[in-house]
């Protein structure tokens, strides 16, 4: 926690906290899913592939099959969705490359599900089940695309989705085929406290509610960020040099914008906004921020 001078100085600028109540509720309401289910489906974001993990899942889904689903690499970078890829695969986890909006990808889920639940098929048969389907949690950080995969796969809408963080509010099975059935949750943001620089992407890509985040603050790390990693998108964007300092380069995006208060000021929070908003839609180029 900040202290109050910290506060005011703007010190420890990169800590972005959230409820740690909301959180273990959380956690339990997992573990009990997990008690329903044959198989974890992890959407992970393809942006921020690391910090966008459960960091606790091995733990919490011991003895559960697992899928990883990069999504949303639509908004991320074509070159490292491979490496990621070829990351998880290295560690053994099957993974597919997805944009659960479109539903690029998902054809391969269902033979892949049907291979990584192959012990249990088996054991149902053994003891005369059959046709039993494979039951599934859909699991991630909110917003991360869980209730639109879980559309996608069905071919219509039979969860709510939304371009915020908590909108799913309590959990929903869907029967997709005889074979599959899709446990649909809210999303949860993991305990990451020691990691303040996780807790911080996961701001960036929209995954907490802005309502609780200094939002100027978070633009001026976007853009510290940016500008290491990929330092042509903001210039091109917004036809604004670095300059010096990234708080000159939030100056220059509110200048380009017309950002003013009162027709003087220069309205940085609004500037701030703005570029959060275009990073998350992808208009400032495909990003991805973790290299594996
Ligand atoms: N560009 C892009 N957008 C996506 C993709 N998948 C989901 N989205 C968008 O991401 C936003 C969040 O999607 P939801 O399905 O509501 O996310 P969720 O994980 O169910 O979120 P909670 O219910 O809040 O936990 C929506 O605006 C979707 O249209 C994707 O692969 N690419
Ligand atoms: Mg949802």
């Amino acid at each position: 926690m900040r202290t109050e001078t910290e506060e005011k100085e703007g010190k420890n600028r990169n800590s972005y906290h959230w409820y740690p109540g909301h959180m273990t509720k959380a956690v339990r309401q997992m573990q009990e899913n997990m008690s329903l289910i044959d198989l974890v489906l992890e959407l992970v974001d393809a942006r921020i592939p690391q910090s966008s993990r459960n960091p606790d899942i091995d733990r919490l889904g011991a003895g559960k099959s697992r899928i990883v689903l990069l999504n949303k690499t639509d908004l991320a970078d074509p070159e490292y969705n491979g490496q990621w890829v070829s990351f998880f695969r290295g560690k053994g986890i099957s993974v597919l490359e997805i944009n659960s909006k479109t539903g690029a990808g998902l054809k391969a889920l269902n033979g892949l599900v049907q291979e990584v639940c192959s012990e249990k098929i088996k054991r149902d048969r053994s003891r005369g089940i059959v046709n039993r389907p494979v039951r599934a949690m859909v699991a991630g950080i909110p917003n991360v695309g869980k209730s639109t995969l879980i559309n996608s796969l069905a071919g219509r809408a039979c969860t709510r989705t939304g371009n915020k963080p908590g909108v799913t509010k309590g959990k929903q099975w869907i029967r997709l085929n005889k074979s599959l059935e899709l446990l649909d949750t809210p999303g949860i943001l993991w305990p990451r406290f020691e990691d303040a620089a996780a807790g911080m992407k996961l701001a960036f890509i929209g995954s907490m509610n802005d309502e609780i985040i200094p939002v100027e603050e978070l633009a001026l790390d976007l853009l510290a960020i940016l500008k290491e990693q990929y330092p042509d998108s903001v210039k091109k964007r917004y036809q604004v040099d670095w300059g010096d300092g990234v708080t000159e380069t939030l100056e220059a995006i509110a200048r380009s914008r017309g950002c003013l208060i009162r027709g003087e000021n220069l309205d940085l929070r609004k500037a701030a906004g703005i570029l959060l908003d275009d990073f998350r839609a992808g208009r400032l180029g495909r990003m991805t921020l973790e290299r594996p």
